[in-house]
């Protein structure tokens, strides 16, 4: 299905309305599974995500639980790194701000600083989002996408979408969140794979150390072999 490359969206800077992409984004069409070649992780009978970290006591909510907390709905464009956005998006899950406000919140102590929240997924991988961006209003715990659940390969049981961050800080298979009250140690390596710490897609910040311009013709020379590879891993 092809989707219009101009699109419904609100999460570009000034609101609602028609809406561009990001500086140095392409249209792709459809949505494909991106982030390694390998077989998404099992996905437990009963799901729960724990909230660990800068809490007074670690809790585990259930994903089942979600369905108490008021539902969101949200169509968002989704942008990679490697330059392709997905767009027209349906997302539906809780809105992070109201899981934020309802789970997390009663958990801390008044007087501790939130700065960062960690997203881990069942595969071990780790989003690190400024607090910031994670309480923006259109950040969702989405459990289902396109008006169907959401697939493993797009990451099940539930994922984080925050549309104004690129992918990579969009974990999915979600099992954890750690709240932290300093940045936490962002994982070292190869320059061209360092994270930005904001990552937010209208300001181009796609690495944490080298300018957007250097990056942007490398990323997305990998693209194709990656989006290939990606598929290879897809078991539904
Ligand atoms: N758990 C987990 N989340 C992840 C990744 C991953 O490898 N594991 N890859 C990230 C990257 S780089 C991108 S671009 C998006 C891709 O999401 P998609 O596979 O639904 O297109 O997931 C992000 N979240
Ligand atoms: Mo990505």
């Amino acid at each position: 299905m092809s989707r219009p490359w101009r699109t419904h969206t609100s999460d570009q800077p000034g609101g609602q309305g028609m809406t561009l992409l990001p500086p140095g984004q392409r249209k792709v069409d459809g949505f494909p599974r991106f982030g390694g070649p390998f077989k998404p992780p099992a996905v437990p009978a009963s799901p729960a995500l724990e909230i660990t970290g800068a809490v007074r006591e670690p809790v585990t909510v259930a994903v089942s639980e979600l369905s108490t907390l008021p539902r969101m709905q949200r169509m968002s464009d989704f942008h990679c790194v490697a330059g392709w956005s997905a767009t027209g998006l349906r997302w539906e899950g809780v809105g992070f701000t109201a899981f934020y406000g309802s789970i997390i919140e009663p958990q801390l102590s008044p007087t501790t600083p939130v700065t960062h929240v960690v997203f881990c997924g069942l595969d071990g991988y780790r989003a690190i989002v400024h607090i910031d961006d994670a309480l923006q209003k259109d950040v969702l715990l989405a459990d289902r996408l396109d008006n169907a659940p959401l697939s493993l390969a797009h990451g099940a049981p539930l994922r984080l979408v925050s549309p104004q961050q690129y992918g990579y800080l969009n974990a999915k298979h979600l099992r954890a969140i750690e709240i932290h009250t300093s940045a936490p140690p962002a994982p070292r390596g190869f320059v061209l794979l360092r994270q930005h710490p904001r990552a937010r897609v209208w300001q181009e910040e796609r690495n944490g150390v080298l300018p957007a311009a250097v990056v942007r013709p490398i990323y997305r020379s990998l693209t194709r072999p990656f989006i290939w590879l990606s598929a290879r891993g897809n078991w539904n």
